[in-house]
């Protein structure tokens, strides 16, 4: 398939911050590979968002407050289950922070998520009681983008809450599959495919766009 993108396109890079890659506190195995890939797709954009992983200390995604459990284990919240992740992208430490390598300049907007301590968020549109609202498509529709591609951390987390919320609120929406990497946990990854089919989701690669 070949990807012509017009100014109506926009492309969300998720998450490409230390704590995902290798040696962070929540690393997604091959990570790394994803930061170079981001880098040249973005220049196949006239638009392009960053989104950020960003947890006060203490976020109650966080194993360490749960007594007795432990990394991966899944509880019951207020909201519905939520998996127990390490301690990660605590707001302003070096593990929340864009990988150094990370080359997008031109990136317009920067949004953060799972900013308040008692819900997470894997979707940069809603957080995870699927109420508070970001205001990510908001902006998107106030600046008439249409379609939004979407590369980065994890596919089965991030880049599947967002890319299905993306079609929730009305965008085409189209994952760079070789441009993420999964967390791929019990089943997670494809499960979130099928969710991602189901849903209209499209899958695209780099190899798509005009080198
Ligand atoms: C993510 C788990 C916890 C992600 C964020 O970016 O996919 N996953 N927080
Ligand atoms: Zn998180």
């Amino acid at each position: 398939m070949g990807i012509v993108t017009t100014p109506r396109d926009v492309l969300l890079v998720v998450d490409l911050q230390n704590d995902f890659l290798p040696g962070g506190a929540l690393e997604v195995p091959d990570a790394g590979a994803v930061v170079p890939l981001a880098n040249r797709l973005a220049g196949a954009f006239a638009h392009v968002l960053l989104t950020q992983d960003w947890h006060p200390p203490g976020h109650r995604s966080f194993a360490s407050g749960h007594a007795g459990r432990v990394p991966f284990e899944v509880v019951e919240l207020d909201y519905g289950p939520q998996v127990l992740w390490p301690d990660h992208c605590v707001q302003g430490t070096r593990g929340a922070e864009f990988a150094a390598s990370l080359a997008i300049p031109q990136a317009e907007l920067v949004i953060r998520k799972g900013c308040r301590r008692d819900v997470d968020s894997y979707s940069v549109f809603c957080e995870a009681d699927r109420r508070t609202r970001t205001g990510l498509a908001g902006y998107l529709r106030e600046r008439g983008f249409t379609r939004v591609f979407i590369a980065g951390l994890a596919t089965d987390f991030c880049v599947a809450w967002s890319a299905l919320d993306a079609r929730a609120d009305g965008f085409d929406a189209l994952v760079v599959e070789d441009a993420c990497r999964a967390i791929d946990k019990g089943g997670s990854l494809a499960a979130a495919w099928e969710r991602m089919r189901a849903a209209g989701v499209a899958r695209v690669r780099t190899t798509d766009f005009p080198a």
